[in-house]
């Protein structure tokens, strides 16, 4: 693959972006889909919402969406979003998880607790997001009760939550109250709940989780290696689907670059060693240069 024909990374966070994103552990984005956009990714979650024997009275929770319907393969890396995963994962960026929800009059909904492991928590390891979830919000949701995700700001430095498995309602807690076409990014360690739905209008909402690559999938092994062949590029790749596990870890070289850098349109970095090998020279991350430049504070 020649060089001319790899993308630099689409957009992603300002640093006040990142700041308002550490300090709180969540972002919100509103605006960020055209309506064309929530209509058909609606239409897609209806559709696997019919076809799964739960439509019309029972939540829909469908996994690896995007190789169950072609309209969400756009899904693993829209310039919308894919430019911010990319700033924190960089050249190792993997989607870990696409979830398509529908929650209805209620219906079970989940309690306090964070994303990931539970029984040693990724931030017994680290304070930076070991997962980024991206939120779609596909139903306007102007009030609580409706369903809506809720969680604690500043909690994801926190590994314990008296509230853990219950429902109960806490002081300072958000209740996410947006427009359909609304994002939501949020750090894998925050506390989070789900408020009930006590409306006849279903909540519908598309969840789209990245890490490292080297962070096992939570929603397969690999992908099918048949629906892996129509897919792009930078989307097979995001995907990582390695058959040796360790190949997570050390990607094959024409792996990478996955992206081109999105201010130099180069595969390295100012200063970087080029006797060094594409594909085991390091590149940094946004964030890492951010730090070094002192344009933020986590
Ligand atoms: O549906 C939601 O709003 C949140 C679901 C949840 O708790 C999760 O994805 O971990």
């Amino acid at each position: 693959m020649s060089q001319q024909d790899i993308r630099p990374a689409p957009k992603g966070f300002t640093p006040e972006q990142w700041d308002t994103f550490m300090a709180d552990g969540f972002l919100v984005i509103e605006d960020a889909m055209s309506d064309d956009d929530v209509g058909r990714y609606r239409d897609a979650v209806d559709q696997l919402w019919r076809d799964g024997g739960n439509y019309p009275d029972k939540n829909l929770g469908a996994q690896n969406i995007v190789e169950k319907h072609p309209t969400f393969v756009e899904l693993i890396d829209p310039p919308r979003h894919v430019g911010y995963v990319y700033d924190v994962y960089g050249e190792l960026l993997k989607m870990i998880l696409s979830h398509a929800l529908v929650r209805t009059r209620g219906a079970w909904h989940n309690a306090w607790h964070p994303d990931g492991a539970r029984l040693v928590p990724y931030g017994v390891y680290t304070d930076q997001p070991m997962q980024i979830k991206i939120g779609l919000w596909l139903t306007d949701l102007p009030e609580p009760g409706m369903g809506n995700f809720v969680c604690l700001p500043d909690s994801h430095r926190s590994q314990a939550l008296d509230a853990y498995t219950t429902h109960e309602s806490l002081e300072g807690e958000r209740i996410l109250q947006c427009q359909a076409g609304t994002m939501t990014m949020m750090h894998g360690s925050i506390w989070h709940r789900v408020e009930d739905n006590e409306t006849d209008i279903p909540r519908k909402n598309i969840f789209l989780s990245y890490s490292p690559s080297w962070v096992v999938a939570a929603d397969r092994h690999t992908s099918d290696p048949e629906w892996l062949d129509t897919v792009g590029r930078e989307q097979r790749i995001i995907m990582r689907s390695y058959s040796n596990g360790y190949t997570n870890h050390k990607p094959p070289k024409d792996d990478s670059p996955l992206f081109l850098d999105r201010d130099t349109g180069l595969d390295i970095d100012a200063g970087a060693d080029e006797k060094i090998p594409v594909g085991i020279r390091k590149r940094k991350t946004t964030i890492e240069k951010f730090r070094e430049r002192d344009l933020v504070r986590h």
